[in-house]
């Protein structure tokens, strides 16, 4: 029995038995199931409304055929994907990822997510995921017009407003979301907000490029303030991935007065003891779409290193993973701990192995789980969608202090539920906990139907 419930333990069975060969999906269920056993023993009317065994089915799962036309004029054909997990509390909204090993076990292991994060951000937005196995990687502008293009014709049959609102996610960034904007634009003849994350001025919000790497930052300065009496300033910080989350999230700890010293892209790592230079790191990547390792060439005194994992060896107070899913093994986590790490907030989604997790919380680190912590970039994707339908757009300013209460108030109710169920400072309990209950209740509200 790996549950202690049997009513848990048939569940996971039985998601076990439909959804073979789905690591990742399976992974993360399990780790929400693991924590719903005190909700279980307390709610028995959420038991009797059958909440959890809806829950881990997905109320639709679209894949589609994506073919485009590359530069050579040969066919090539993607295959696309769509989940619409949760509608409860609001439209389904979630990013879409393109990368080669985007698969239905990611999409549905991101989309499950999801729907918890949405609901930890307080505002009315359900589950969903999406993407394609394309990879944006050499492809030149033209290639990955006409790639998006052809996603999109697809994808509109499934989205709408009030339907589900996807957004960008790894390989998808305002480049792409514009170019799929723009077909959905020209095809329906419609302005309505079907994506998020559109540029300034085209109907995007101020600070939704910094969300959710701002968001990361003022999680863990709430985080250390109410447990620690603590901050990020004087803090050595490391941070993996050097893409739209990393970037940010470099940027708002330096604000901060941390200093972060390396950073990774799928290459390797590059390590600068003096603290990274977040304008060398934006023009490589925002501007070239070059690889890391050009930082060492520009940087005197920086160091490249082939291979990421070498990263995790490097002292640090605080390690930000930002990259990809389990990018943090067990024995990853045995040397940030062993080097003393105080603080591993997940700006990735599912980042950290369940093996490294359990090693975190273990050792006394300050452990901050993606759903909470990251949720500063759908948080603002809903203030987009806000915007957008009042007509209006609000000042940086505003956004951005309206993400900082949102992403501190996501802190307390994560640590507040982790009190009342029993295991206080567990926010991996507390956030599934918290995130979980108000779909079950909107779900038990509505009646079977969801
Ligand atoms: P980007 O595509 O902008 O950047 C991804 C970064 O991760 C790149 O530096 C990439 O390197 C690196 N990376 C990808 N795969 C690997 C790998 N297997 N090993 C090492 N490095 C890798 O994506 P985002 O910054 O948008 O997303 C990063 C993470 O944050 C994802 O888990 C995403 O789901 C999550 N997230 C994103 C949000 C958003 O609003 N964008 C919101 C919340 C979470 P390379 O360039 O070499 O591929
Ligand atoms: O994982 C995520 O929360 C995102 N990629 C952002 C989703 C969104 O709709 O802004």
């Amino acid at each position: 029995m790996e549950f202690k419930s049997s009513y848990l333990q048939g569940i996971y069975e039985t998601v076990c038995k439909r959804n073979p060969n789905e690591p990742e999906f399976l992974q993360a269920v399990k780790e929400v199931l693991e924590s719903l056993e005190p909700v279980v023993a307390k709610r028995q009317d959420l038991v009797d409304a059958g909440i959890i065994e809806r829950m881990v089915e997905p109320e639709r799962f679209v894949q589609f055929r994506v073919p485009w036309v590359d530069d050579a004029g040969k066919v090539q054909v993607n295959r696309g994907f769509r989940v619409q997990f949760n509608s409860a509390i609001g439209p389904y909204k979630g990013g879409l990822r393109f990368h080669p090993s985007v698969c239905a076990s990611v999409i549905k292991f991101l989309g499950f997510e999801q729907t918890f994060k949405n609901s930890l951000t307080g505002l009315p937005m359900g589950g969903g995921k999406g993407g394609c196995d394309f990879d944006p990687k050499g492809k030149s502008e033209g290639e990955v017009m006409r790639f998006c293009q052809s996603f999109m014709t697809e994808l509109m049959k499934h989205i709408g407003p009030d339907t589900d609102v996807p957004a960008g996610d790894m390989g998808v960034g305002a480049r792409e979301i514009g170019y799929m904007y723009g077909q959905f634009h020209r095809l329906s003849n419609t302005n309505s907000c079907v994506l998020t994350g559109k540029r300034v001025g085209a109907g995007g919000s101020l600070a939704r490029t910094e969300a959710t790497g701002y968001g990361l930052l003022y999680f863990v300065e709430e985080m250390l303030k109410t447990l620690k009496n603590d901050s990020v300033k004087g803090k050595t910080i490391i941070v993996s991935g050097s893409g739209n989350v990393a970037i940010y999230a470099v940027e708002k700890a330096h604000e901060l007065g941390g200093k972060v010293v390396a950073m990774y892209d799928s290459n390797g790592y590059v390590y600068d003891k003096d603290g990274i230079k977040l304008d060398v790191i934006k023009q490589i990547k925002e501007v070239e779409r070059a690889r890391i390792s050009e930082y060492a060439k520009r940087v005197p005194g920086a160091e490249y290193h082939e291979g990421c994992k070498g990263i995790w060896g490097i002292k640090c107070d605080i390690a930000l993973p930002c990259a990809t899913q389990n990018e943090i093994s067990a024995e990853d986590a045995q040397k940030l701990v062993d080097n003393g790490v105080l603080v591993v907030a997940e700006g990735a989604n599912m980042p950290s192995t369940p093996e490294a997790i359990e090693i975190f919380q273990k050792n006394g680190v300050l452990f901050a789980p993606a759903k909470a912590s990251n949720a500063g970039g759908v948080a603002v994707s809903g203030l987009e969608m806000c915007q957008n339908s009042m007509r209006y757009n609000w000042s940086f300013e505003e956004v951005d202090a309206k993400l900082k209460t949102i992403m501190q108030e996501i802190f307390h109710n994560s640590f507040n539920a982790s009190r009342e169920f029993g295991d206080e400072g567990n926010l991996v309990m507390g956030a599934n906990i918290a995130g979980f209950l108000k779909v079950a209740e909107a779900m038990k509200w509505h009646g079977v139907a969801y």
